[in-house]
């Protein structure tokens, strides 16, 4: 069968009525940056583009997280910084690396679409040559805002136009929903396109698969003590199954292991993190990989409630996220809802 490109698909869901032109033009544009970031990921060491962005002996470039910032971050986010400022799209960019909002300079024309991005996920992977990503998210700007702030940002998950991610790895692999499933790409490098690999993705309901960071177990709540508990116990315990764990430590290669055989995702809240309200941030990491995973057929909550539900307070809001196969989303769910004495 002859191959869909990037552009074909575009079009496809245009037609459909899926998508408006402006929005397909921007996901272009935003496929154009990532094969950008994808070439200087590549190059590894002959880039000069690993370690820190400080230079040896420099005060540590921090960003508005307040994590020092790899070259690679920092190149990540002007690639698409610069892509998209004369895209003719977007009123205005928000990015993990920065602390307010980027309004599309004067010159340039605007568009109605706000574009959020974690540019470079899993940053502190590239040095020891792990796929990272990047994973954005596109919003409506509200009628009549031509400088939109931040608070024309914090609209809940269900507001999202279109989600996506990019994990840079043996290959570079697009996976995007506009609200009408979740299709991948694969990067052709011969023909610098990416061509449709899997369309209408689904994530199996169960799984044996479980992704989580198990130094933090000390320091998780009692619920999910017990449900990560009972997984450990395998056959001989309450699931009377054995279990396998993986903990990439890259968000984006994390989900893309679950978008292909299914698994189940958790950075829950624990007793270090609690004052911030979790590890992981609302508007650029949790909500658009939970449109993904939901239009996917699997389920993504805070462990409390449905991510994409939840009102954003600021433009890097953190929360806890369980996502992945729906049948141990809703279960790890069900015991810290049980446990909160909800139904
Ligand atoms: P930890 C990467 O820094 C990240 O934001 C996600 O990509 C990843 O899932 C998580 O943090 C890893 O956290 O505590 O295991 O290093």
């Amino acid at each position: 069968m002859k191959p869909v490109s990037l552009i074909q698909f575009l079009i496809e869901e245009r037609r459909a009525g899926h998508i408006n032109a402006e929005l397909s033009l921007l996901i272009e544009v935003v496929a154009r940056a990532c094969k950008r970031i994808s070439v200087a990921t590549n190059k590894g060491a002959l880039g000069g583009v690993l370690g820190m962005a400080a230079g040896e002996g420099d005060a540590a470039s921090i960003n508005v997280q307040g994590e020092a910032q790899k070259k690679l971050d920092v190149i990540s986010n002007e690639i698409l910084l610069e892509a998209n400022a004369w895209g003719g799209h977007l009123a205005a960019c928000a990015s993990e690396e920065m602390e307010d909002p980027q309004p599309i300079p004067d010159m340039y024309p605007k568009g109605n679409h706000l574009l959020l991005f974690d540019p470079l996920d899993g940053s502190s992977n590239i040095d020891v040559n792990i796929s990272v990503g990047t994973i954005f998210s596109v919003l409506r700007c509200p009628d009549g805002v031509t400088e939109p702030k931040a608070e024309h940002f914090l609209q809940a998950g269900t507001e999202q136009l279109a989600a996506g991610y990019v994990v840079y790895g043996p290959a570079t692999v697009m996976v995007l929903t506009f609200g009408h499933g979740t299709h991948e790409f694969t990067l052709d490098r011969e023909v610098g396109s990416f061509v449709l690999s899997r369309r209408d993705i689904r994530i199996p309901e169960a799984t044996g698969e479980f992704a989580i960071n198990m130094s933090n177990q000390r320091h998780w709540e009692a619920p999910m003590q017990r449900y990560v508990g009972e997984l450990l116990a395998g056959k001989d315990g309450p699931r009377g199954r054995d279990f396998n764990m993986r903990w990439v430590a890259s968000m984006v290669a994390d989900v893309h292991r679950i978008i292909t055989r299914g698994g189940v995702f958790f950075y829950p809240l624990d007793a270090k993190i609690k004052a911030k309200g979790g590890k992981l941030r609302l508007m650029y990491e949790a909500n658009p990989m939970a449109f993904i995973v939901e239009q996917a057929g699997g389920a993504a909550t805070t462990g409390r409630e449905r991510i994409l539900g939840v009102q954003p307070n600021g433009l890097h809001q953190r929360v806890p996220v369980f996502l992945g196969s729906r049948e141990e989303v809703e279960r790890a769910t069900h015991y810290h809802r049980e446990a909160d004495g909800l139904r």
